[in-house]
């Protein structure tokens, strides 16, 4: 559709113009378009990838150049270039950075008004303590830091820890609203796998949950777990359907964070697979596997721990490279975000 051609600002005198600006105004026609265009929005997210590859060694250089005290939290961020790197956007609503912590080194306990997710990119003997629970991470956990919760990291292992940090900051930030506080190290007051162990089995649930609900009730995935229902769902799908699992609140059903939505893909040897359309935004990680990306006309190759961005509107196709092994990928989106706003959608 071409729609109706608008008149442009050089359609008015100029002392008109003068007299709306300085009365703080602005005629809406000239600009219309741009902001409500036809069809499809417009999208500066470019479907660029990260590659670990390429990050680790200037992440790994950060852990010596800046202290872990001079720093808070040691994050190099993925930068979305279509939105300007300083925005820190790796899409138009959501965070990612890449953390990270060394052996005996603490980030202090914060806690803020943005929405987080830890997801482990490399490394043993890591930990987040969130509301007085110590959470380990292994490597394909995911771990939740829901708005307002405290949260605290450690490191009682070897070597460094990596993990990525998905966060809503683009949307908090953008309406004015984020914010943190700073507050002493936490009491640990509940056992480890406080959380885990009482909703470990999908279906089933600690009775107490039916009268009383928290919001969070679950804070940590462990990978294994997810990696395990993966090749259970693969055995019963049929052949081009998409192996998908999302993330969810167990005593909900529902997504488990008010904005972000998480799931992991498996891609079968040799699978191709065509994701539906969607209004949402993603972001998706290579947790194990080789395999091409095309994302609109952008088109890549991804290996171990690479990232990329997939902009709203997207066309996207996955393929394994590996005729004989599986690859597992965790995605972030802003599904949450859009059913709330009501204007998901899901083009077939
Ligand atoms: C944050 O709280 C963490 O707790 C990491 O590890 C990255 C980026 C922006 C704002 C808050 C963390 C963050 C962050």
């Amino acid at each position: 559709m071409s729609g109706m051609d608008l008149s442009s600002i050089d359609d008015l005198p100029k002392d008109y113009y003068g007299k709306l600006v300085a009365n703080n105004t602005l005629p809406l026609w000239p600009s219309l378009r741009a902001v409500l265009p036809y069809g499809k929005p417009v999208r500066r997210t470019q479907p660029v990838i990260w590659r670990y590859a390429d990050i680790r060694p200037d992440l790994l250089r950060a852990g010596e150049l800046t202290p872990i005290e001079k720093a808070e939290r040691r994050v190099l961020v993925l930068c979305n270039p279509g939105l300007g790197l300083e925005n820190m956007q790796a899409t138009a609503s959501i965070y990612i950075g890449l953390q990270l912590i060394q052996p005996g080194e603490t980030a202090p306990n914060h806690k803020h008004s943005p929405s987080a997710v830890r997801f482990v990119v490399e490394g043993e003997g890591g930990f987040t303590v969130v509301n007085g629970e110590k959470l380990p991470m292994e490597k394909g956990d995911l771990i939740l830091t829901p708005p307002g919760l405290w949260h605290e990291h450690g490191h009682e292992g070897k070597g460094p820890v990596v993990w990525l940090d998905a966060l809503d900051l683009p949307v908090i930030y953008g309406i004015e609203a984020s914010y943190c506080i700073e507050g002493g190290s936490q009491v640990i007051d509940k056992a480890v796998g406080h959380c885990t162990a009482r909703y470990r089995q999908g279906g089933l649930l600690p009775y107490a949950s039916l009268d009383r609900r928290t919001s969070y009730p679950l804070l940590r995935f462990p990978w294994k777990e997810v990696r395990e229902s993966l090749q259970q769902l693969a055995a019963v799908c049929a052949k081009g359907e998409l192996v998908q699992l999302a993330y969810v609140n167990p005593e909900t059903g529902t997504e488990c964070l008010p904005t972000l939505g998480f799931s992991a893909i498996m891609l079968r040897p040799g699978e191709e697979i065509t994701l539906p359309r969607r209004s949402a935004s993603a972001v998706v990680h290579v947790v194990e596997g080789e395999g091409h990306a095309l994302v609109d006309d952008a088109q890549h190759r991804f290996g171990e721990a690479d990232t990329l961005a997939i902009p709203t509107h997207a066309d996207f196709t996955l393929s394994n490279a590996s005729n004989s092994a599986p690859a597992y990928l965790f995605m972030v989106d802003d599904a949450p975000l859009h059913r709330k706003l009501g204007i998901y959608e899901l083009f077939s």
